[in-house]
């Protein structure tokens, strides 16, 4: 949670044995307006610290109406952010010697206009090494067409130069926000967000992305989910849980906006994109129990395959794998899921006060928003196994 106020986009960077999760932020109220760049650490993913806000927006300044997403990459000793200023949106560039204090480059933007035939929307900088030069991706759209994936290249971060679009979607994402591109296994993967994180797996030649398969991260309140790669070699996605109540009462309550669960990313062998919650989250694992009941809760429950309906109900909300309809359910949101013939589902529950998150076979995940803490936790049809444990705070 943010300590008080806004959040949302994450943009997750590892660095010698640190987690670090910079975040969209406003410190000032629990409305997105006037975003800051808020930074967490964590040596284990479990136990997290706050640290100063990275990077504010300079009145006058090509980001004095906002910092809004981009990304942390270490050169030459030096850690620099790319991210984008607003109104009018431009490529901005701050470097850092200790991730803590960082100074804005003042010949900033760095890229002060889209490409030519491209909108005035086109942001959310995500950059890497490659032998030859830094790459680095904008989200943007070719416009009747679909969300495009605009490829750079530099050889300093500071001078860009426009190549292609690496990647152009279809009508289904009207324009790719918060994009992150990164190899995993013998794979690529594009991460594009448009209403819904999507994953796309493929290959990556002669700095174009042919796409093999695609599918959704999680189809509930999840959004603007980026990675970390870190020392064990693990691409770790984090996502911003978004808000299921009114903004009213958003205000009321002081705060908006959550950061998912640290989600280990996989390719599976049908060339998919695999999900599972962060071993490390076991240390947070309490007393067992023998029946479900609370408000901070990991359960880890498996059932045969039925027909039918699967699950828990959780503050009247109900969540399940459903074999019929092929999806995973939490409430009103759905993840496409498919349990193949004789195989077992396992559904692993994290339940955190308003926050369900779930994650079924390593392959399909949920997340949505409940509020009112009434009813009892029931489940829909009968496990093989139950494992519940409250979680410690
Ligand atoms: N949120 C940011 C944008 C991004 C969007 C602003 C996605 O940079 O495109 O806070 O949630």
């Amino acid at each position: 949670m943010p300590p008080k106020n806004w959040m949302n986009d994450p943009k997750p960077f590892f660095w010698k044995g640190e987690y670090h999760v910079f975040f969209q932020y406003n410190p000032h109220e629990p409305i997105a307006r006037l975003i800051h760049w808020g930074h967490a650490v964590s040596r284990d993913l479990v136990h997290w610290e706050m640290l100063p806000i990275a990077l504010a927006p300079t009145p006058g300044g090509p980001d004095k109406d906002g910092c809004w997403t981009g990304c942390c990459v270490e050169k030459d000793g030096l850690f620099h952010i790319l991210y984008t200023g607003v109104h009018p949106q431009v490529q901005c560039l701050a470097t850092s010697s200790d991730l803590i204090t960082w100074e804005k480059y003042p010949g900033n933007p760095v890229i002060s206009s889209p490409p030519e035939g491209f909108g005035d929307c086109w942001r959310d900088p995500c950059a890497w090494k490659e032998s030859d030069a830094w790459y680095m991706l904008l989200g943007s759209e070719v416009k009747d067409v679909g969300g495009a994936a605009l490829l750079y290249r530099s050889s300093d971060l500071v001078h860009w130069e426009y190549l292609h679009p690496l990647y152009v979607g279809d009508k289904d994402c009207f324009m790719f926000e918060c994009p992150d591109f990164f190899a995993l296994g013998d794979k690529r993967v594009l991460l594009a967000s448009c209403g819904r994180t999507n994953w796309h797996t493929g290959r990556y030649e002669e700095h174009r992305f042919t796409v093999e398969n695609q599918g959704v991260t999680d189809g509930g309140n999840f959004y603007a989910a980026k990675t970390l790669l870190d020392d064990k070699g693990r691409r770790i996605l984090f996502g911003w849980i978004t808000e299921g109540r009114s903004q009213e009462e958003q205000v009321a309550a002081g705060w908006s906006g959550v950061l998912s669960l640290p989600r280990v990313l996989s390719i599976l062998s049908d060339g998919k994109l695999g999900i599972a919650p962060a071993p490390e989250l076991s240390a947070r694992r309490g007393r067992r129990l023998d029946k479900a009941e609370g408000d901070a809760l990991e359960i880890i429950a498996r059932f045969k395959l039925q027909s039918g309906r699967v699950g828990i109900i959780y503050r009247s909300v109900e969540v399940y794998a459903d074999t019929k309809q092929k999806q995973l359910v939490a409430g009103q949101a759905r993840t496409p899921f498919e349990a193949e013939t004789g195989e077992e589902i396992e559904l692993h529950v994290f339940l955190d006060h308003s926050v369900i998150e779930v994650f079924a076979n390593g392959r399909a995940c949920v997340t949505a928003r409940a509020y009112s803490n009434t009813g009892d936790i029931s489940l829909l049809g009968k496990p093989e196994q139950l494992d519940i444990w409250e979680i410690d705070k």
